[in-house]
């Protein structure tokens, strides 16, 4: 077996294994966005924004998939325009949900005060968290309606495969909302990383989780010396401090001539796979992706049965991770 970490374009990272073998909603949806987007209220908001130098990254929230429902307050969107609406993070969420029934509500400055998540322990540093696995939690505050509990009980998550948002935030003056199900969902096209302030590939949040700052991990640094750089550690979600964890594969095996074979690796909830094989090392020979396509991390060994070989005197077995819904 010959393990070898090595480079990826496009911000991932693999480690390669060497075989050798022998072998209707929608019109009432437009009629509400006509309704409210000319209000002089939102104009003045924009100009709010653009005053207090507020402007961020355009909202993530799919344009035809955008509204959540509340039975006491009727749609809320999600998307009410592109730079004032919701942005789904890896650590945090921010911007505004905007309903025709209950105004303005915010979902996060994007900037906590740890600069990982919202606390929520004061007006000054609230808004909705994710775990990166998923799950969503904290608090959203709509000045008419006052918090918005993003909680256990209403289990609201978004889907690291699809971006569909699923089960319920509650206010005590507005009740459940229901962020989807298998009518409707909100749902995001893709999951912001959150602040790379010092531009070395690894969000902010994930640094300060694992050294405590932004200083200790660099663009070549590899602190715990496994051979796996800290910034390839952020790709796939191991720890940058721990020597014995770092994607790899972890065990092969094929039955004679390659009729199959079959890989397994370590995977994190956090993150997607990619399964790519190739029969020689030139750059004129491609890695080919395995079907089928993107796989979930499971947190445990995933493994894949490969039945494309047969025959060949030798491949190359490459897994990729991947942030999930990575832009
Ligand atoms: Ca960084
Ligand atoms: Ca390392
Ligand atoms: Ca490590």
């Amino acid at each position: 077996m010959n393990f070898r970490p090595a480079l990826w374009p496009s911000g991932h990272f693999d480690v390669r294994f060497q075989r050798a073998a022998k072998g209707s909603l929608k019109a009432a949806l437009r009629n509400f966005i006509g309704s409210w987007s000319h209000c002089a209220f939102l104009k003045f908001y924009l100009l709010a924004l653009v005053a207090f130098g507020e402007i961020r990254a355009d909202s993530n929230i799919d344009a035809n998939q955008a509204f959540a429902w509340g039975e006491n307050i009727g749609w809320t969107h999600w998307r009410p325009t592109a730079s004032t609406g919701a942005d789904i993070g890896e650590f945090v969420c921010a911007g505004f949900i905007y309903g025709a029934n209950v105004g303005w509500i915010n979902l996060g400055s994007g900037r906590p005060a740890t600069g990982i998540y919202y606390r929520n322990d004061s007006a000054a540093d609230f808004g909705v968290n994710h775990d990166q696995q998923g799950r969503l939690w904290g608090f959203a505050y709509g000045a008419n309606i006052g918090w918005i509990n993003f909680e256990t009980n209403g289990a609201p998550r978004i889907d690291l495969q699809t971006g569909k948002l699923s089960g319920f935030a509650y206010g005590a003056n507005v009740g459940w909302i229901n962020l989807g199900d298998s009518n409707f969902s909100v749902r995001a096209d893709s999951i912001h990383s959150g602040a790379d302030s010092d531009k070395d590939g690894m969000a902010d949040a994930w640094e300060r989780i694992h050294a405590g700052d932004l200083a200790t991990f660099t663009k070549d640094s590899d602190t715990d010396l496994d051979g796996a750089p800290d910034w390839q550690e952020y790709i796939a979600d191991t720890n940058p401090r721990d020597p014995s964890d770092y994607l790899r594969i972890t065990s092969y095996s094929a039955t004679p001539f390659g009729t199959l074979s079959h890989v397994a690796w370590n995977s994190r909830i956090s993150r997607q796979y990619r399964v790519l094989t190739r029969l020689e090392l030139s750059p004129s020979t491609p890695w080919v992706s395995e079907s089928p396509g993107l796989l979930k991390g499971n947190g445990g060994l995933l493994s894949v049965t490969l039945t494309n070989l047969l025959g060949t005197s030798q491949s190359f077995i490459q897994i990729e991770a991947a942030r999930p819904l990575a832009r």
